[in-house]
């Protein structure tokens, strides 16, 4: 990655098809998912393995250096969920936290320049977040989602027109419950991008590639 903290506007490109993956999400072989969902255009991908049944110590590693060099062959940049010593010590290009976890601040100051995502639920939260050296901030549940068991009440596209309405103005990402038929309605509400978890992982190999190039045919149409 580039010398200093990434600028807005690569952060959006970024942002623009992100994908949460962690093994439970997968059916089988989640490194195959991974690689089928990079050839269809992923641009960037979070590694969250958690909840009943994931994986923990060296598996957990194994996946995590698997996954991370498959987004290092696609020129895809690989960010921890939560757990920034996992991010340091494989050298991921960024971690995401949630409000609950290690204070941004802190976060910032042990990962240096490396990417920095914030879940943000209200404007608060969020120019918090960003004075605190966030690079974006994940909003949502958007919809009603199947892939997070302690998630906030479901906030609509509103809540990004809302926080654009605040003046907030760092990069955003929707989460939660977002389809084919619902990511240029979450671009449209004032998102750079939409991360999916269920709608990407939660098909058979062989059809990962196409979910993800139907999203981003989705935002297309918009432009
Ligand atoms: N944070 C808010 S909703 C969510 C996370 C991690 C889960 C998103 O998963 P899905 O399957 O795309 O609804
Ligand atoms: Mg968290």
């Amino acid at each position: 990655m580039a010398e200093g903290r990434i600028s807005a506007d690569q952060m959006r490109e970024y942002l623009r098809m992100y994908l949460v993956i962690g093994s439970v999400n997968c059916q089988e072989y989640p490194l195959r998912v991974l690689e089928e969902a990079l050839a269809g255009g992923v641009t960037l991908v979070q590694f969250r393995e958690k909840g009943p049944g994931s994986l923990a110590g060296e598996a957990r590693l194994a996946l995590a250096l698997q996954m991370q060099a498959a987004c290092g062959r696609a020129g895809v940049p690989f960010i921890i969920n939560d757990d920034v010593d996992l991010a340091l010590r494989i050298g991921a290009d960024g971690v995401h936290i949630g409000q609950d976890d290690e204070d941004p601040a802190r976060v910032r100051a042990r990962i240096g320049n490396r990417l920095l995502g914030v879940s943000a639920h209200t404007a608060e939260e969020a120019r918090l977040a960003a004075s605190h050296g966030a690079d974006y901030l994940g909003i949502g549940p958007i919809y009603p989602t199947v892939s997070k068991d302690d998630a906030h009440a479901v906030q609509g596209p509103g809540i990004l027109r809302e926080l654009r309405g605040a003046g907030i103005d760092l990069p955003l990402v929707g989460i939660g419950g977002i389809t084919p038929a619902r990511a240029g309605e979450v671009i449209g509400a004032g998102a750079d991008g939409v991360a999916v978890i269920s709608a990407v992982t939660g098909r058979p190999l062989g059809e990962i590639k196409a979910a993800v190039k139907e999203i981003i045919g989705q935002m297309e149409c918009l432009k």
